[in-house]
Formats: structure tokens, sequence, C-alpha cells
């Protein structure tokens, strides 16, 4: 009997991987989604009792990573390794059909982690794309630095933070803590200026750095207002992710404001997330993005950031706004060093932004 041999190998893994599980199962189409019996060696190779006319490999992985999976036929020649493709691991298992593997006596697979979620409770990854930023002209209780619309492109992937940033992880990279109402460790952290969380940013870039805990080539830092807007609409076009909301009676299930929350600040993660697993985008805090309160250039951009303008840009509306002013589209603006008790910010990891040297900063 033919025999066909499958296998997969891990990496070595950084620290920040341990809570990485992947596993391959081997199908076999024939029948459809009948799996065929394997065995696993010690070296991690899975040894087929019979040939499977097209490998399917399953992936279950952590949401929000991505492998590179290699395959060769001969593991004893390092230099066959041939990529396979890039996946992606979401909720759901990743199903990767290897067509070239028809009819093959030995197939070994090798995934290799590209990207690893070092912080899976805490940052949700936010794929490439494109989307509309801005608002059209009939959008009820619109502002007019909401137009030109434009197209704007985003080449690169990155994580965003699933909450505010709070006011005890404010405390554990800065060593103090500004919210002038400081309720508990768990709710966002407030009273803060552009200029303290851009600190906060990059403090925390060196301390995950010198723990091994921060994927190459990233860096944590503020959105652009691009990044914000696409992390918030997560794929809608209406005033709101989770619709137009004319009267706003289902804005208060996802937004502290002014309606629900006159008096500060609540807990982060109470309400409910944005469609991309997100809470408080809208409501709660200002978020302090990168860039400027500049005019929005219209037509189509890539990896947009707002040039040197007067203020600085915040997102999302407060507990303080009235929620006509939590659309995803609305922009809010403070000079540099102002802080107030409605001004906090989420992180980005991603790709340190090529423009950032023309922000003119330093801590
Ligand atoms: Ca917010
Ligand atoms: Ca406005």
């Amino acid at each position: 009997m033919l025999s066909l041999l499958f296998g997969f190998w891990m990496n070595p893994i950084c620290k920040a991987q341990e809570a990485l599980k992947i596993q391959i199962d081997f199908f076999d189409l024939r029948p459809l989604g009948q799996t065929l019996k394997y065995f696993v060696t010690p070296g991690f190779h899975a040894l087929l009792e019979d040939p499977s006319p097209v490998p399917v490999l399953t992936l279950h992985g952590h949401p929000d990573n991505r492998y590179r999976i290699d395959v060769t036929s001969q593991l004893q020649a390092p230099q066959s390794w041939k990529e396979l493709g890039e996946v992606e691991i979401g909720a759901d298992p990743f199903i990767l059909i290897d067509l070239q593997g028809r009819n093959q006596t030995s197939r070994i697979y090798r995934t290799t982690p590209i990207l690893i979620n070092p912080q899976p409770d805490q940052l949700v990854w936010i794929p490439p794309g494109t989307f509309d930023m801005g608002s059209p002209f009939d959008e009820q209780d619109r502002d007019t630095d909401e137009n030109p619309m434009t197209r704007v492109t985003l080449t690169h992937g990155y994580w965003m933070g699933k909450y505010e940033v709070t006011q005890k992880a404010f405390m554990e990279v800065m060593g103090y803590n500004p919210s002038r109402f400081a309720y508990t460790l768990n709710h966002p952290v407030a009273n803060v200026t552009w200029e303290m969380a851009m600190e906060f940013c990059q403090k925390l870039t060196t301390m995950e750095s010198v723990s091994g805990m921060l994927p190459e080539g990233f860096v944590y830092r503020l959105p652009t207002e691009a990044e914000w807007e696409y992390a918030c609409r997560a794929g809608t076009k209406t005033r709101y992710p989770h619709g137009d909301d004319p009267d706003f009676r289902l804005f208060e299930e996802f937004a502290w404001h002014s309606g629900n929350s006159p008096t500060g600040t609540h807990q982060v993660g109470i309400l409910r997330p944005n469609p991309w697993g997100l809470y408080g985008m809208l409501g709660g805090v200002y978020e302090w993005c990168l860039g400027w309160h500049a005019r929005y250039p219209g037509g189509e951009v890539t990896d947009y950031i707002s040039p040197v303008d007067e203020d600085r840009v915040m997102r999302g509306g407060a507990w303080s706004d009235h929620p006509r002013n939590g659309r995803s589209a609305e922009r809010h603006w403070y000079g540099i060093s102002k802080s107030y008790g409605n001004a906090g910010f989420r992180v980005v990891l991603g790709h340190p932004y090529p423009l950032a040297a023309e922000l003119n900063w330093m801590p």
C-alpha cells in the first residue's frame, strides 16, 4: 500500500506566542468531509495509511494570527520547501486545499507564524482594506469637516486596542494617573493630553520590546484618523456601526453619552462592541489620533494621515456629548497640550507610520 507522509512543524516560538494552539488535520475529499486516520510520529509528522487524492488541511488557531504554510516532498532537502500560501486564522478553522498535492506520494507541511497577537485579550486584528472616510451630504447631524468624502486604502493591517486605555494600563506604563475622576483602575484614563498619549505609546513600545512581546517591525502608537474610522466603521457606511439609528434609540447599547452617563466615565467593556469587537469606539472618552484636524483631500488616498493644521484630532465623541456627536464620521479637536475629563485614547500596534517624522514631536 502506498504511504503518504504528512507533517507539520512548529517553528520555535517566543513567549508571546504561548497561547497559540494550532492543529492541522488531514481530510480526504473522497468521501467528502470524512477524516482520514493518521498517526503523529515523535517528529511531528503524520503518516497516512491511505493516499489522499487531494490533501486538505484544516487549521485551527487563535483568531488574528497569520501563518505561512510551506510544503515539501523531501524532508531531507532544506532547499525544497515551497510556499503554499499565507493564511489568516479567523473564528472558524481555515481550510487549505493543496491541489498540487494530488496523487503525490509525500507531502510534508510546515507552518510559520507570521503575525501573532501578543495580547489577544487586549488587541483586535484590523485587516488592510479600503473604505470611504467622512460622511455623505445627506447624513443626519453631519458637520462640514466631514467632507469631501475620501476613499482611503490602508495597505497594512494593524492591531487595535479592544478598549480605551485604562487607568491601570496608563499607571503601569507612566507611573501616574492623570484622571481627574479616578473611579476604578478599569475606567478609561482621562485628562490625557496628546503629548501624554504619544509618550505612553513610546514607553509601552520600549517595555514590550525589552520583554520580547513585540512582533518584529511593530510599534505601539496612536491610530491615524483613517485607521480609527476604518476600524470604527467595521465595513459599515451608516451613521453608526449599528445602523443610522435616526432617533438614537440603539446608541446607548453601545456608547456612554450625555444621556446615559452625564457625570463621567464608566468601566471599559460593559456596553456592546462594534462588529469587529472593539468596545467604546463611540462615546466614553474622546480618542486622540495621529495627525491633525485638517480638511480631507477627497479622491483616493493611500495610508492617509492628515497634514499639519492648527489642532490635533480626536474621534468618537465622549460621555459628555449628545449621540449626534458620536457618529462614525464625527471629528473633534483639542490643542496638543490640552487635557479634559473626556480626553483619552486607545492604542494601535502597527507598522511605524512612514510620516511619523513629519509630526515633529519628541517626548
Ligand atoms: Ca471612546
Ligand atoms: Ca463635528
